[in-house]
């Protein structure tokens, strides 16, 4: 049971720790119980998606988007085994036990502190369910440059992620930069379209990368420019979290913005 008092802010250490590595990680932010509920709760929403009408399946830069526009959603598939569902974004419209998680206080009182407001609301929500033998890699980015087209608040943005299964290095656990995130955008791939929005590999030092092995209930956060990937997962079991971002207040979720961006796309014809 939360103690309704109890404040989940980063203390003065992890403000520090915060300044210099550009995120931080919280072991038992939830308890096994409750992690085998949430990952009920994404279970249901993967096969109530799995169940819907299928769209076209669309390879983009390193990913393979399905638009469900009826649900205002996109499903991700893995790109080597495309009939293997890799992800979700958003999805707190369409579950409502997965919007109550997201409104967590240890998850969105940490955020404050990184956002730098006191009144924070969600931008956008994943989930990442990296199946058993089939999910892919995550590639080497930045969040900032998927945002930045979409609001001035991109540089703002703070992400929880929820690990449901125990992480490791076989399963392909988040990986990160320590400290990548005080130099703004890193090189990014000289390609077209959305792939140019990942970095470029040859540019960066991947010894500079740390794998974050984590038990389930951990959370990560983190800021809009920390470098970080994730490799395949080569075991029997699924590696799957969730990553709530959150925005200063006043400003539109992903939803709203992908409706704006659909109607002008229409009235243009
Ligand atoms: O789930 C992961 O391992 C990586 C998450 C991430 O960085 C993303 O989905 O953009």
């Amino acid at each position: 049971m939360l103690d309704k008092t109890r404040t989940f802010r980063f203390d003065a250490t992890e403000q520090g720790v915060y300044a210099r590595d550009g995120f931080i990680v919280r072991e038992d932010v939830f308890s096994r119980e409750e992690c085998a509920a949430i990952a009920a709760d994404c279970e249901q929403l993967i096969a109530d998606l799995e169940a819907a009408q299928r769209r076209t399946k669309h390879l983009v830069g390193s990913y393979m988007f399905e638009a469900l526009k009826d649900l205002a959603t996109f499903v991700k598939w893995e790109p080597g085994a495309p009939d293997v569902v890799q992800g979700v974004e958003p999805f707190a419209h369409i579950s409502k036990p997965l919007e109550a998680w997201g409104l967590d206080r240890r998850l969105v009182d940490p955020c404050k502190d990184i956002v730098g407001e006191e009144d924070i609301i969600l931008f956008t929500e994943k989930l990442n369910v990296k199946r058993a033998q089939h999910g892919g890699p995550i590639v080497l980015h930045q969040d900032f440059p998927y945002w930045e087209g979409m609001t001035p608040v991109a540089h703002r943005m703070a992400t929880a992620m929820v690990f449901l299964d125990d992480a490791t290095i076989e399963n392909g656990c988040l990986e990160v930069a320590p400290g990548s995130h005080t130099v703004g955008k890193h090189a990014q791939r000289q390609t077209e379209g959305f792939g140019a929005l990942e970095m470029d590999t040859d540019a960066f030092d991947l010894n500079r990368l740390v794998p974050l092995e984590v038990p389930a209930g951990t959370v990560a956060f983190f800021g809009a420019f920390l470098v970080h990937r994730s490799l395949p997962n080569r075991t029997d079991g699924d590696r799957r979290a969730l990553l709530y971002t959150y925005q200063p207040e006043g400003h539109p979720h992903t939803l709203e913005l992908n409706r704006l961006f659909n109607a002008k796309r229409a009235e243009a014809g």
